[in-house]
C-alpha cells in the first residue's frame, strides 16, 4: 500500500503516520521530520530551510524534493511508503506523479481539523515553530497552498475524508476504516 496523509499542521499526521506505519509495516517518510533533522545536523540544506520553518511558510520545493529523492529511490522492493505531509502543494503533487507515476498512489488520507483544536494542540505541543503567531501562518499557507490538493486527490478517486477529532485511538480506528485495512491498529 502507498498512501499520503494529509491535513493542517497538528492535525496529527505525525502521530499517526507512526501508528499506520507500525501495524501496515509501511516506511514513513516525513518531510518535516526530515527538514528538521537536516537543520540538527546543520547541512547545507537545513541551513536554508531554517528560516521558512521558523516562520511557518513552506520550504522551496526544490529542497523537499532532494530530501525526499534518496529514500524513496533507496526502498525495499514491493515495501509500501506512507508520506506524510507531503506533498504540501500542487507543483510538489505533480513533482511525485513524475516520480511514481500516476498510478502509484492507493489513498490520500485527509485528516478534518478545525482551527481552534489545532491551536490548542500545537501551544500545547510547544516546538519551536509552535507560537501563536507562528501557527496562524501555517494555517494560512495551509489553506492557501495544500488544500486544493483535497480535489486534486478527490478528482482522482483517493481522497479517504477523516474527522481529527477526539482521542489519537479514535482517530486510528477512523484511519484504519477509511482505507479498509485488514489488520486494524496495533496495541501494545
Ligand atoms: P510537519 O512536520 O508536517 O508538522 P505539522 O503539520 O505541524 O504536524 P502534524 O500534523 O504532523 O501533527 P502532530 O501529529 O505532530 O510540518 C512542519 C513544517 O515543516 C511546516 O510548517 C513547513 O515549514 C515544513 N514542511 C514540512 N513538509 C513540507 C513540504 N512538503 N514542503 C514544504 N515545507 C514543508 O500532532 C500535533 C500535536 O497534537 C502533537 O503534540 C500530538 O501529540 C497532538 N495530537 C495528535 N493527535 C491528537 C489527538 N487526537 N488528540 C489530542 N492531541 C493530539
Amino acid at each position: 500500500m502507498n498512501a499520503i496523509l494529509l491535513g493542517p499542521p497538528g492535525a496529527g499526521k505525525g502521530t499517526q503516520a507512526e501508528r499506520l506505519c507500525r501495524s501496515e509495516a509501511l516506511l514513513h517518510l516525513s518531510t518535516g521530520d526530515l527538514l528538521r533533522a537536516a537543520v540538527a545536523q546543520g547541512t547545507d540544506l537545513g541551513r536554508e530551510a531554517t528560516a521558512f520553518l521558523d516562520r511557518g511558510a513552506l520550504v522551496p520545493d526544490a529542497l523537499v524534493l532532494a530530501l525526499l529523492e534518496q529514500p524513496l529511490a533507496g526502498r525495499a522492493a514491493g515495501e509500501g511508503f506512507l508520506l506524510d505531509g507531503f506533498p504540501r502543494n500542487v507543483s510538489q503533487a505533480k513533482a511525485l506523479d513524475e516520480v511514481l507515476g500516476e498510478d502509484a498512489l492507493d489513498h490520500v488520507i485527509h485528516l478534518q481539523l478545525d482551527d481552534e483544536e489545532i491551536l490548542r494542540r500545537l501551544l500545547e505541543r510547544g516546538r519551536p515553530d509552535d507560537s501563536e503567531e507562528v501557527v496562524r501562518n501555517r494555517l494560512v499557507v495551509y489553506r492557501a497552498e495544500t488544500e486544493p490538493l483535497v480535489r486534486y486527490y478527490a478528482d482522482r478517486g483517493l481522497l479517504r475524508a477523516v474527522d481529527a477529532r477526539g482521542s489519537i485511538d479514535e482517530v486510528e480506528e477512523r484511519v484504519h476504516s477509511a482505507i479498509g485495512a485488514a489488520s486494524g491498529p496495533v496495541r501494545a
